[in-house]
């Protein structure tokens, strides 16, 4: 697909979260508006991200891990436009018995690869899967999306150390929107400068525009390439600077709307917004 393409894919994706959000009364809006972007570059470019909806336990697919999972709707919502099931089955979102929970879970869909919503965890769940299949010598590669607001987490830090000190080929991505669930990181836990601190722990680290579709797409094919030519150069990290609540006017930025679900005037303005008449 080419870069136009994809930004159509990022706004169905967008279109999609505020109807799951919206139809299950609650949930978080604002991270999985602020990762469409990326989400939709790795579901398009299969030269990045490899994937079967139609066998999503492929044993050779990518293994694509999200840590902070609160924001599974993005990952949801592009699977769903990706072809692993349809748009009526996603809005089932939250609902008591739906596959499709608010934090999403091993259990119900193949291809999530990790359970999550207990924040931190992610990273370490990527580096013992990236291990593993250094050991069985398979050439998948994993991914793992994690949040600033988890930098705030002592696991987050543990798991940078294991995996430099092991060299596991993890290709981890940031959701560094400055935001966490109790306001702005710079005030709630400063986390300084989170690139150089990844630097520092022994990973590559490059900081990169999480809106910019070329930007996305070379950042993580360059991420891809580089570990293909040199399976133990250890983990590398693109710390994507992101707009919580990207998309909806109202919702940039704003801490509010990590976990708020819009009301039915929010919805209509936010499906206007994107393009949609409700
Ligand atoms: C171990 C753990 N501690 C606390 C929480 C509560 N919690 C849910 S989301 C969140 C904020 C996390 O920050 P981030 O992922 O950066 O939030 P976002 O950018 O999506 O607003 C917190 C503290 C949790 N889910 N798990
Ligand atoms: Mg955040």
């Amino acid at each position: 697909m080419n870069d136009q393409q994809i930004a159509e894919y990022a706004l169905n994706i967008r279109r999609l979260i505020i109807k799951m959000v919206h139809a299950a009364k609650s949930g978080h809006p604002g991270g999985p508006l602020g990762l469409a972007d990326i989400y939709a570059t790795l579901f398009c470019d299969p030269e990045i991200y490899r994937f079967n909806p139609k066998k999503p336990d492929w044993d050779s697919r990518d293994r694509l891990l999200l840590s902070n999972g609160h924001v599974c709707a993005v990952r949801y919502a592009a699977m769903s436009l990706a072809g692993f099931f349809s748009e009526k089955d996603v809005l089932t979102f939250r609902k008591v018995g739906s596959r499709f929970q608010g934090h999403p879970s091993t259990k119900y869909i193949p291809s999530v690869e990790n359970s999550s919503g207990s924040l931190g965890q992610g990273l370490s769940a990527a580096t013992g899967i990236a291990l593993g299949k250094r050991l069985q010598g398979k050439n998948y590669n994993v991914f793992v999306c994690i949040s600033d607001g988890e930098c705030g987490e002592g696991m987050t830090w543990e798991a940078a150390t294991a995996a430099a000190h092991h060299k596991a080929p993890v290709i981890a991505f940031m959701d560094y929107n400055g935001i966490q669930i109790d306001g702005f990181t710079k005030d709630v836990c400063n986390l300084g400068d989170l690139e150089k601190k990844f630097q520092a722990f022994g990973w590559r680290a490059e900081t990169a525009n999480g809106h910019n579709i070329p930007e996305i797409r070379k950042s993580l094919r360059d991420a891809v390439n580089r570990l293909t030519l040199d399976p133990d150069m250890g983990p590398q990290i693109i710390l994507f600077k992101t707009t919580l609540g990207k998309g909806v006017s109202f919702m940039e930025n704003a801490p509010k709307w990590h976990g708020t679900p819009p009301n039915d005037e929010q919805f209509a303005d936010a499906m206007k917004q994107l393009g949609v008449a409700v």
